[in-house]
């Protein structure tokens, strides 16, 4: 029979929840421990087995560090706003509100069965307007601050230097242009048939049914993060992170080091700023792409190619980036019929278009180098362009030679850089572009500015509104939150404004002082925004005049430990980590980093070793776990199922074992009765019992700080294997196992140390300590063979020395026996283990 896990868990998470265990509160005698989980969508689906392998690593840890004296904070809530909510309303009619909230009752009754330690007084939900006002009111210190590029910093609008003689329009403009918030004019995934914008990941769904969509440019809020790439980029040398998470985070950022050359355009005033990231390529450059969204196309098409640059523009339009960059052979382009002037061979090369040169990034148009750039000589192939060498190293005819080398064909009659090696010759001939004022350094980077609206209802409305010019007017913070109005249908309003547009009552605003009217912004902001600092709530999430108190904040910050998936390796965390850099800079938080130490969990996949989809029908509800053999067992087994990193397997038979282990548990320590088993007895240790108590408590302490769960598990279960079928138990071995358990499996740990005869939680007990003396074999076993046969074992001292060995072997009765009559050719010893005599 198995014990009574359903009647236990139900009993200690009532226990916890009415004693407020870990409620806390700060403390400044203790330290304090900051434990974040990446809180979850809500979804329709329900918690997913996936999410309790996260959280129940960060519980194991909240809980063994406040056995160890800590202060910890770890709280739970709800990223609550985003779309799947909002098309269910959309076909059902039901208020995005309401399923949220159902979702959100699902997903804590979920998560309370299994027994995590949260402080559920701090819980957040993004949707709450008590939560997203303060979403709203970082908006406006985003839109109300500034960049001040010498400083590297964000100040507030206040302190922006304002040239004079500037009329009120000019002023506008000029603090528009600096804002961290700025208008500009985008594109969005527009499909004319619905009628609405849709999200990036909606895209491929209507594309595959046969709908059309295109991009269609709309003017949006914009959120400028790339004023940060290099404090981003710079400040993740400090965190304690995964490599790879560090790496993925700076290949978004995409630093790029090169130079910024201009090539006049014949017969013109004009000038192509192309960047490069090898100007030390310039001889080699044969032609020039633009973007096909270039300003400049117009001006440098003539009258006979002007149909073809028109039928190519429109073309391009309809592809989105990631097809543009696609590494396919065949690149695509049309001449212009302009020329431009290289500035080092002084010859006039062709100006094309093409589309794989994005308008986003660098200038929007390249030098072309077709002997090193391996796209530019695809295309230079098939529109037959000239190809030249001018760094040797490579077979440019077949390939371009994209590596370093030394410089060839490469002067005039005022520079040369031939015979230089690469960083050289790119040194040499920036400084003669800077010279010339025909170029200059230049550091670019990958990192685009974060569009920051959407055309959707389920989001937080922007603090915002338009004048009749269509000026936009920040709202003061007082009149935060600006409250998400009901609407009759969530439908889109058809003209690519969100379903607010149709909402007359709540569109038309009224200056409390002035009597003015304006019209609302209708763009929500995007999912991102509510997970970008709710980190800082739950430090403080009943504040109603602060976003959290400067002292809770000092108190708290940083999060220690961050666990979550590799999903949000980019995004998620880079949004995050800018937000707190401008509240850093603001003044409003006091650390420079929200997350110092990041841990991704693996992927839990189906028992068949596939993705768990609802379609390859092998999802593992924990809900049928838990119900079959408790929330312990599944914390257990997701724990023991390899290295937290680790993408790993389903395993039904896995479960069932850790559930036998619990159940050998529960019987060392309970008999039939339910009683305390007889055979605990409070009696010495003999020295092995205190070897295997002490290594236990040392290897699941190592184990825990590093994360190392799964063999943490397997020591306590050696530890079960040595106890469970003494005669007699000793108390002493026994009681620190139970507080080693109970992070792991904690209401199995709770009602064994209560019947141990404890009137209150284990939860803040002291964990259990080591004597490493002790966790030490003293006596080893020296096995003695006579040619490779085993003929005794002598229980000798760790460390014993050969001479000492051999003299014992050679008394040893069974060894002489096998001795008589035999030469000896040789012994052989190895220390600690063997003594083997060789004879003839
Ligand atoms: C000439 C050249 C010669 C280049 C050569 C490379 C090798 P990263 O490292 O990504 O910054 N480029 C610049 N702007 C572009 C745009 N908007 N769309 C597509 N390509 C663009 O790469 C910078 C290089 O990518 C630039 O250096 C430019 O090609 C191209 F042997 O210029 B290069």
């Amino acid at each position: 029979m198995s014990y009574p896990f359903d009647k236990i868990e139900k009993k200690w998470q009532q226990y916890w929840d009415e004693n407020n265990t870990f409620k806390v509160v700060e403390d400044s005698v203790k330290p304090k421990y900051y434990i974040l989980d990446m809180f979850p969508y809500p979804s329709g689906a329900g918690l997913h087995v996936g999410h309790p392998e996260g959280y129940t690593a960060t519980d194991i840890i909240s809980r063994y560090k406040r056995m160890n004296g800590f202060n910890v904070l770890h709280p739970m809530g709800w990223d609550a706003f985003g779309l799947p909510a909002e098309r269910y309303a959309m076909q059902t009619g039901i208020h995005p509100s309401i399923t949220t909230q159902q979702n959100i009752s699902t997903f804590k009754r979920q998560i309370k069965m299994l027994g995590l330690s949260y402080d559920w007084s701090r819980e957040v939900n993004t949707t709450d307007p008590k939560y997203y006002k303060w979403t709203q009111w970082i908006f406006l210190k985003i839109y109300n601050s500034w960049f001040d590029k010498k400083a590297c910093k964000a100040r507030p609008i206040s302190e922006l230097p304002i040239p004079d003689g500037l009329n009120e329009k000019e002023k506008y403009d000029f603090i528009s242009k600096h804002r961290l918030a700025y208008l500009a004019e985008m594109p969005v995934n527009w499909c004319g048939e619905l009628g609405t914008v849709l999200a990036n990941e909606e895209v491929d769904e209507w594309v595959e049914k046969g709908y059309k969509v295109e991009r269609k440019m709309m003017r949006q809020w914009m959120l400028r993060i790339t004023a940060y790439a290099d404090r981003l980029e710079n400040d993740l040398d400090e965190l304690d992170w995964p490599q790879s998470i560090k790496e993925m985070q700076r290949n978004w950022i995409g630093k790029s080091e090169g130079a910024e050359i201009e090539f006049k355009i014949t017969d013109t005033q004009e000038t192509i700023r192309v960047f490069t990231t090898r100007p030390d390529t310039l001889f080699g450059s044969t032609y020039i792409v633009l973007a096909p969204e270039h300003k400049l196309v117009e001006k440098v098409t003539t009258a006979e190619y002007f149909e073809d640059v028109e039928e190519y523009r429109n073309q391009a339009a309809l592809k989105s980036e990631i097809e543009r960059t696609a590494l396919e052979k065949n690149k695509t382009g049309v001449f212009t019929g302009g020329y431009a002037l290289n500035p080092a061979t002084k010859k006039e090369i062709p100006i094309w278009i093409a589309d794989y040169v994005l308008i986003s990034y660098g200038t929007g148009a390249i030098m072309a180098v077709p002997g090193h750039d391996q796209r530019d000589h695809d295309f230079a192939k098939t529109y037959h362009l000239p190809i030249v060498e001018v760094v040797s190293g490579g077979d440019y005819k077949k390939a371009a030679y994209e590596g370093e080398g030394i410089a060839i064909n490469s002067s005039n009659d005022e520079i040369s850089i031939d015979n230089l090696p690469t960083k050289q010759s790119k040194d040499k001939i920036i400084q003669w572009l800077e010279e010339k004022k025909i170029g200059k350094r230049k550091i670019n980077y990958k990192l685009r500015d974060w569009l920051f609206s959407r055309q959707r209802y389920w989001g937080e409305p922007f603090p915002l509104v338009y004048d009749d010019d269509g000026t936009a007017i920040a709202l003061s913070e007082t009149e935060l939150p600006i409250l998400l109005p009901d609407v009759e249908s969530y439908k889109p309003s058809g003209t690519g404004e969100s379903p607010l547009a149709t909402i007359e009552k709540w569109l038309n605003y009224t200056d409390p002082k002035t009597g003015k009217k304006y019209r609302r912004e209708t763009h929500t902001m995007p999912q991102w925004a509510g997970s970008c600092w709710y980190y800082l709530r739950y430090l403080d999430t009943q504040n109603n005049n602060e976003l959290c108190s400067s002292e809770k904040q000092k108190y708290w910050m940083p999060v220690d430990l961050y666990v979550g998936g590799a999903e949000h390796a980019v995004l998620h965390l880079l949004y995050s980590r800018f937000w707190h850099k401008t509240l850093f800079d603001l003044g409003y938080v006091s650390t420079k980093e929200p997350f110092q130490r990041l841990v991704n969990q693996g992927l839990i996949l189906g028992e068949d070793g596939q993705k768990m989809s609802k379609s390859m029908g092998n999802v593992v509800n924990p809900d049928d776990v838990v119900i079959e053999y408790g929330a312990d067992a599944l914390r257990l087994f997701e724990m023991f199922m390899g290295p937290l990193e680790d993408t790993k397997p389903w395993s039904t038979k896995g479960v069932e074992g850790v559930f036998r282990f619990l159940n050998r548990v529960w019987r060392m320590f309970v008999d039939e009765d339910g009683k305390i088993n007889s055979s605990i007895q409070d009696v010495p240790l003999t020295v092995d019992q205190e070897r295997i108590l002490h290594q236990t408590i040392k290897k699941v302490t190592s184990d825990i700080e590093t994360m190392n769960f799964n063999t943490a598990i397997s020591q306590m279960m050696i530890f079960v294997n040595e106890f469970l079928n003494l005669e007699v138990k000793p108390i002493a071995a026994l009681k620190p196992f139970v507080l080693l358990l109970s992070p792991f499996a904690p209401h199995i740990a709770e009602e064994i140390w209560e019947k141990l005869g404890s009137k209150k939680s284990l939860a803040y007990e002291a964990w259990s300590k080591f004597d490493d003396s002790k966790t030490r074999v003293d006596t080893i076993e020296m096995v003695v063979q006579v040619s490779g046969k085993i003929r005794a074992k002598l229980p000798l001292s760790r460390d014993s020395v050969e001479e000492e060995v051999k003299k014992l072997a050679f008394e040893n009765e069974s060894v002489k026996k096998h001795l008589e009559g035999k030469t000896i050719v040789k012994t052989i010893f190895v220390k600690n283990k063997l003594f083997n005599i060789v004879v003839k």
